[in-house]
């Protein structure tokens, strides 16, 4: 497979953000809803016909891929820095990050904030719907890889799951990253090699045994890393050729259907590159301050990183 590494991260900053747009369109429906509008992917990518806008899932990756590709690395102040100054609450923020957020904004201790506002922290997928770009530098160092995941996380999730579901996105995106000819064995051991609590790697086992479409239910579809990750995972590692087959699998199971997408589309794009994500839908992406032209001088940057 021919893709250069620059498509690789244009494809995954964009495949991020237009799994998160289209996800965006169906949060919180049931599958039941959903399977009823939509008798398959085709026809839920072919529902796309007007401008899709993403949600907090694509604000908060260009904050930390701003942050990258300023700095190199993840440094707390720069990035709590920009989670406020592209802060947009109308874009949907998890409740907790919404206070952590504007606990920042206000100068008041964020920390605090983010260790009691849940106890032991959150374990929302806040952290890991943002960190794919963080699997784009550090795709050459493991170690380096799952520090600066969990800094990345840390403002806003400090719980050992919330911290652990963004370290295991971005280890799915340095892995595909680094790959032309995907190993589906291979990819579930290098990710179990990056996974410590036994509640992950229960679901990866499980997520590595999903042969069907239908077998993708059984993993989650919630706001919790530990419901939604793995299911982002698998569905990759089902359809790893086609990037419309695994973000519309997602959403078709409704629930976190944008965060879902944006995990998802974020490794496929990693994987296949720009060109795998059809035109029609790319077109469609928001063409805001900070859309998809921003997004595409972005990704442009981090690889120059
Ligand atoms: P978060 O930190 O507020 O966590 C998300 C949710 O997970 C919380 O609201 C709780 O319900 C639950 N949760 C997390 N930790 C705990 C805990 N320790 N104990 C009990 N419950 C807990 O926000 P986040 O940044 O992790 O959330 C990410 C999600 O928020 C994404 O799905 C994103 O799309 C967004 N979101 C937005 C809307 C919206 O308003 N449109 C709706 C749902 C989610
Ligand atoms: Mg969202
Ligand atoms: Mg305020
Ligand atoms: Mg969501």
């Amino acid at each position: 497979m021919g893709v250069s590494l620059e498509q690789r991260f244009q494809g995954c900053l964009c495949g991020l953000a237009v799994g998160d747009a289209l996800g965006g369109r169906f949060e919180a429906q049931s599958a039941e809803h959903l399977r009823q509008r939509f008798s398959n992917v085709d026809s839920l990518i072919n529902y796309v016909t007007d401008e899709i806008w993403y949600t907090d899932d694509t604000q908060m990756t260009i904050a930390i891929a701003e942050v990258l590709a300023d700095h190199g690395e993840i440094l707390e102040e720069p990035l709590c820095a920009a989670f406020v100054a592209n802060y947009v609450p109308s874009r949907g923020y998890g409740r907790g990050a919404r206070m952590v957020i504007e606990a920042m904004e206000d100068g008041e201790d964020h920390r605090a904030v983010a260790r009691k506002h849940f106890p032991g922290g959150s374990y929302g997928n806040g952290a890991a719907m943002r960190v794919a770009p963080v699997g784009l530098i550090f795709q050459g160092n493991s170690e380096e890889l799952l520090k600066q995941a969990e800094f990345s996380s840390l403002p806003t999730h400090v719980h050992p799951l919330g911290i652990e579901g963004a370290q295991l996105i971005a280890a799915a995106v340095a892995y595909v990253t680094k790959t032309t000819s995907f190993d589906r064995a291979d990819f579930f051991s290098y990710l179990l090699s990056h996974c410590q609590s036994e509640d992950h790697r229960a679901k990866l086992a499980a997520a590595a045994k999903v042969e069907l479409v239908e077998q993708l239910a059984k993993l989650g579809n919630g706001i919790e890393a530990l419901e939604s990750v793995p299911t982002a995972i698998a569905s990759f590692a089902l359809t790893p050729d086609s990037y419309t087959e695994t973000i519309g699998n997602v959403i078709l199971l409704g629930g976190d259907t944008d965060t879902l997408a944006a995990m998802a589309g974020a490794i496929s794009g990693a994987y296949l590159g720009i060109e795998g994500i059809p035109a029609r839908l790319l077109k469609h992406l928001e063409e805001s301050a900070k859309g998809r032209s921003y997004i595409m001088d972005l990704a442009k940057r981090l690889f120059q990183r």
